[in-house]
């Protein structure tokens, strides 16, 4: 079955009408099939919500069909991240892949990342004190060296995101903010989105979304000695500092969280977790992780890695040190749709809570 949908969703799409249907019921009816597995009532939600979709896009003009095709999309991936079963998800490479699905006589591609295996900015500031979280801090500063930028850096986000006035000894707080050209508004509330970085001091956008070996930041990335396994374990896009960060939170006090998630965390957010983590440890999990089919179903796998045997202070070893910062569970998701049809193109955005199974953000 997954073979079978892998299949649909990745080959070229031959452009004619008549296939374009077919492709689309198919899809329609594997999709219905595999959730059938689970409920009917799910099925019947499925099948309803296509038939609408298909409705719509029939009527509308070719821009909001484009953003229809988009909506759908994005709620194709909460319907697949809320009603299949996480081993199928990862089986069928969801997170790995960005599926291109035919629907509604235009394409729809979905890109599915997990958000809570990345540093948290909004948790650099505890969430009911008006503090900053040391622990948390040491994270970015270690993501900082490893990534070569400056580790204070954090003190201006940290004065962004409190809700006090008082900075920090290399931040920046409301009198900096008006002393700019032109004066800017500090914000002193937790952000939506990173790109409200570009508003503190010490951020641009090369900063934020370059691969910073291109800035000449990172000396030693040799990687002559590595396995290709080894070497695949970091790409480039490891070396972008937004795709180690996030700001997506989950505000619920039964299921949130700052525990860093394992199973989707970016190598160099594993090196940064420790200080006694070696860029040969955080390469191994990594190996490892994708080795198992993209996961570790518990953190009890980790506890045989030799390089994990390392021992840190207190003569704990580094995977019981590990095992109190990190989860295997999935916390929060980001879904990101971009839909074309007849040349239009639209794209939306939603970060869902899985374990509410509702959207907490929604962008378009
Ligand atoms: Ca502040």
């Amino acid at each position: 079955m997954l073979a079978r949908l892998r299949k649909i969703f990745l080959n070229p799409i031959p452009w004619t009408r008549g296939n374009l249907l077919r492709r689309r019921g198919a899809i329609i009816l594997i999709t219905a099939t595999l959730i059938l597995t689970l409920t009917a009532s799910v099925a019947l939600v499925y099948v309803r919500f296509a038939l609408n979709e298909y409705r719509g896009v029939s009527t509308a003009g070719n821009r909001e069909k484009s953003l229809q095709l988009a909506q759908s999309g994005l709620e194709t991936g909460i319907l697949l991240l809320t009603r299949i079963p996480l081993d199928s998800l990862y089986e069928f490479g969801i997170f790995t892949i960005a599926p291109t699905i035919p629907l509604g006589g235009g394409t729809v591609s979905l890109s599915i990342s997990e958000e809570s295996g990345k540093f948290n900015v909004n948790r650099l500031v505890r969430m009911f004190e008006d503090q900053t979280d040391e622990k948390q801090l040491e994270y970015f500063q270690r993501l900082s060296v490893a990534l070569g930028i400056p580790v204070d850096l954090w003190h201006a986000v940290i004065d962004y995101v409190d809700e006090n006035n008082t900075p920090m000894p290399r931040g920046a707080e409301r009198d900096e903010y008006e002393r700019l050209i032109p004066p800017r508004r500090i914000k002193n509330g937790r952000m939506q989105a990173l790109e409200e970085l570009l508003f503190i001091p010490g951020f641009d956008s090369r900063l934020l979304y370059d691969d910073l070996r291109s800035l000449d930041r990172i000396k030693n990335t040799s990687t002559a000695s590595l396995s290709d396994a080894e070497k695949a374990a970091i790409t480039p896009a490891d070396y972008i500092l937004a795709n180690n960060i996030t700001t997506y939170l989950v505000y619920n006090a039964d299921t949130s969280t700052d525990l860093i998630n394992i199973n989707s965390a970016p190598y160099h957010v594993i090196l940064a977790l420790s200080e006694f983590m070696t860029p040969v440890a955080a390469r191994k999990i990594v190996t490892e992780r994708v080795k198992r089919g993209g996961r570790f179903k518990s953190i009890a796998d980790l506890a045989t890695l030799p390089e994990l045997q390392i021992t840190t202070t207190g003569s704990l070893t580094l995977f019981k040190e590990l095992s109190i910062r990190i989860t295997d569970q999935n916390q929060i998701y980001k879904i990101v749709a971009d839909a074309s049809i007849d040349s239009q193109v639209a794209q939306v955005m939603g970060v869902l809570d899985p374990n509410a199974k509702r959207l907490v953000f929604y962008s378009e």
